[in-house]
């Protein structure tokens, strides 16, 4: 497997999932800075101009955050990051679309990439505030909705927690906020795992 990546984007949510697995694979770095992601190569790889995507070592390449997370759960059952269960599997998939669909574009790539929202320089403040308010707003329907313990699912560590814990690191790291109670110690918790503290690593981030 090969996953493509860019140091502290959401590839890294992929990239705990990896590290939570322990099977080998490789790391490709995309330079997403410097426009990597729109020339020929890696658009072979994925059209859609993005990270993750990730190589799954039988000639086809997986792109979109939650499809990624799934395969991986699904295909390495032992690593028992996806719930088993209807029920549990279904609240998973609605964690990670959350996340993915919603609190990642229009709470956080509106702060980081206004361009992308707004017709003239002169209205990206307007789109960072936003994105602020809606960070905000996202993490206050989690907290006020956590049925979880320590991890998002009741029934123990999944995929979700990887998906969740992208927006947390970038909430804290990036856009100064405060996480709600629940968020809190789930980044907390995150942060403890081995997992989580290697990818850090490989990626040349902070705690
Ligand atoms: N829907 C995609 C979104 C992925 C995404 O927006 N990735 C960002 C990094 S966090 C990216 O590659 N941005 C490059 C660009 O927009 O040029 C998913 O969930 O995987």
């Amino acid at each position: 497997m090969k996953l493509y990546y860019s140091p502290g984007a959401c590839s890294i949510g992929i990239h705990v999932i990896l590290e939570e697995i322990g099977k080998p694979y490789e790391l490709s770095f995309v330079a997403l800075k410097e426009g990597a992601q729109h020339k020929p190569e890696y658009l072979a790889v994925n059209p859609k101009s993005k990270v993750p995507a990730l190589d799954r070592g039988d000639g086809k390449v997986l792109t979109e955050f939650p499809v990624i997370a799934f395969w991986l759960g699904k295909s390495n059952p032992e690593a028992k990051l996806l719930p088993t269960d209807p029920e549990g599997e279904t609240r998973c998939l609605e964690m990670m679309d959350y996340v993915c669909g919603t609190v990642h574009p229009h709470g956080f790539t509106r702060q980081f990439r206004p361009a992308n929202f707004t017709f003239s320089e002169a209205d990206h403040p307007k789109s960072v505030e936003l994105g602020k308010q809606n960070a905000a707003k996202y993490f206050d329907t989690i907290e006020k909705n956590w049925t979880g313990g320590t991890w998002v699912l009741p029934s123990g560590y999944s995929v979700a927690d990887a998906a969740l814990f992208f927006v947390e690191y970038w909430a804290t790291r990036r856009s100064g906020m405060t996480l709600p109670p629940h968020l809190d110690a789930h980044l907390k918790a995150m942060l403890a795992r081995p997992a989580v503290q290697r990818t850090l690593t490989q990626e040349g981030l902070a705690l």
